[in-house]
C-alpha cells in the first residue's frame, strides 16, 4: 500500500514537473534564431521560392479600403470588380499613426485597416505597410503647412528640415519623439492578431525613396550613416517591443547602378526584401516613347535589384509602380509585364485608387479603358493573384 502511495506521489510530482518545464510550443512563438514567428519566416522563404519558380504577385495599395466612387464598403476592391480575384498583395500606409490619430493620412481609419489586414491574411494574401511619417522635428499639432513626410517648399522650413536628422537621431533633442513614433508602429503591428492568436505577418517598408530628396529622410537631408541609423532605431524598438511578425523592405527610388542602390543600405542583418520604386511618367497620354523609356529603364533597374538580391540572399520586389490614370489601354501587358519580363521578383505593387484626388489612380475599375488588358494581364501564367497563391505562411516548416 505504502509502496503504491509513494509511487502515485512520485508520478504526480513527475507529471507536474514535466508540465511546468515543457511549455507546448505554439506556432506563433518567436523562433530562437530570428526572433520572428515561423509564419513570418515561411512567408519570406516561400516568396523567394515562388519568385524563382512561379511568377510575381500583383499588389495594389489601399485596395480594399476605397476605390473609384466608393469608400469603406465591406469586402470591395476595384481589382476584384474587374477580374473577380483580389490582389495577392495589398498595401496600406501607417502615416499619422505616430500622431495618435484614428485615421491615416488618406483618411483610412486604423481600426478598419486592421480588419482589412486580417481579412487579406484570411484569404492567404500578403500585406505590405509603408509609413509616410510626419517630420518629428518640424511637426506641430494644428499646423496647416509643413511638418509632413514631404519637405516643404519654403526656404524657412527648408533650414529646419536640414537640421531634422541631427535632432531626431541619438543625442538629438527630438530623439525621444521619433522613438515614441516608432513605438506606435510597433504597437499597431503587435495588434494585428486574428481571433485565434495568429500574429499576421506583414512587410514593413519605411524610409522609402530615400535616393531622392522629397522626404525628410531623403538624400540631401542626411548622410548615409544617418540614414542607416533610422533603420537601426526601427530594428531596436521592434526588438524591444517584441514585434515578431514583420519583414523589412528597403526601397530606393529608381537608381541605375548597384553602387547607388547600396550606398545607404542598412545591412543584410536588418533587411529582408530589396525593393524598388519606379513610376511611368510621360509627356501626355500620346507619349509612346515615354512609355518605352519606362520599360527600358525599369527593366535595367530590375536587373540591378535582382542581381543584388541574389548576391545577398534576399527577396526582390517592385515595391511601388504605376502610370497615373493609366492613359494607355494596353499598359499592363505591353509595358508593366514587358518590363518585368523574366526578372525574379516576388511582387509588384501599384499605387492607390484615390477617392479624394481626381485622376489619381493606378489600377483599373469597372468601365476603365484598360480593363480588357488588365484581364489579359491577370490571365498571364506568371501573374499571381489571391487564387493563385496559397500556403505562403504554413504553420510548419
Ligand atoms: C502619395 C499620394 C498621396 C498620398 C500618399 C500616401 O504618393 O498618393 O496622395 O497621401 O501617397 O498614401
Amino acid at each position: 500500500m505504502t509502496k503504491h502511495l509513494i509511487f502515485a506521489a512520485v508520478s504526480l510530482l513527475t507529471m507536474a514537473a514535466f508540465m511546468s518545464c515543457h511549455h507546448q510550443p505554439k506556432a506563433d512563438d518567436p523562433l530562437a534564431d530570428s526572433g520572428r514567428t515561423r509564419r513570418t519566416e515561411n512567408l519570406l522563404n516561400n516568396m523567394r521560392a515562388q519568385a524563382d519558380s512561379a511568377g510575381y504577385m500583383y499588389g495594389h495599395q489601399d485596395d480594399t479600403a476605397y476605390g473609384i466612387g466608393w469608400v469603406g464598403d465591406s469586402c470591395r476592391s476595384d481589382v476584384q470588380s474587374v477580374c473577380n480575384d483580389f490582389p495577392a498583395v495589398i498595401g496600406f500606409d501607417l502615416g499619422h499613426i505616430e500622431l495618435g490619430d484614428s485615421c491615416n493620412l488618406d483618411g483610412v481609419p486604423f481600426d478598419h485597416m486592421r480588419e482589412l489586414i486580417i481579412a487579406q491574411y484570411d484569404r492567404a494574401g500578403v500585406i505590405t505597410l509603408s509609413w509616410h511619417v510626419n517630420n518629428p522635428y518640424t511637426y506641430k499639432k494644428g499646423m496647416t503647412y509643413g511638418g509632413t513626410s514631404w519637405v516643404a517648399d519654403s526656404t524657412k522650413l527648408r533650414d529646419l528640415e536640414h537640421k531634422t536628422m541631427k535632432e531626431v537621431l541619438k543625442e538629438g533633442a527630438t530623439h525621444d519623439r521619433l522613438v515614441a513614433w516608432v513605438d506606435s508602429v510597433a504597437e499597431f503591428l503587435n495588434s494585428l492578431e486574428t481571433p485565434y492568436g495568429v500574429k499576421v505577418p506583414v512587410i514593413f517598408r519605411p524610409w522609402h525613396e530615400h535616393t531622392g530628396s522629397w522626404f525628410w529622410w531623403g538624400k540631401d537631408y542626411c548622410t548615409p550613416d544617418e540614414y542607416r541609423q533610422l533603420w537601426k532605431i526601427v530594428a531596436e524598438r521592434f526588438r524591444e517591443k517584441k514585434v515578431t511578425n514583420a519583414l523589412l523592405a528597403y526601397s530606393p527610388g529608381g537608381v541605375d547602378t548597384p553602387e547607388e542602390y547600396m550606398e545607404r543600405y542598412p545591412g543584410d542583418d536588418l533587411i529582408d526584401i530589396l525593393g524598388l520604386d519606379n513610376y511611368c511618367y510621360t509627356n501626355g497620354p500620346a507619349d509612346a516613347e515615354g512609355v518605352l523609356r519606362f520599360v527600358d529603364t525599369l527593366s535595367h533597374q530590375l536587373d540591378v535589384v535582382c542581381d543584388l538580391a541574389r548576391q545577398h540572399g534576399k527577396v526582390a520586389a517592385l515595391t511601388e509602380t504605376g502610370y497615373e490614370g493609366i492613359p494607355m489601354k494596353d499598359w499592363w501587358t505591353t509595358a508593366l509585364d514587358a518590363a518585368i519580363g523574366d526578372h525574379k521578383i516576388a511582387y509588384v505593387l501599384t499605387w492607390r485608387n484615390a477617392h479624394d484626388k481626381v485622376g489619381h489612380f493606378y489600377a483599373p475599375y469597372p468601365g476603365h479603358a484598360s480593363v480588357n488588358d488588365f484581364v489579359a494581364f491577370y490571365n498571364l501564367p506568371r501573374t499571381l493573384f489571391v487564387h493563385d497563391i496559397n500556403a505562403l505562411y504554413l504553420k510548419k516548416k
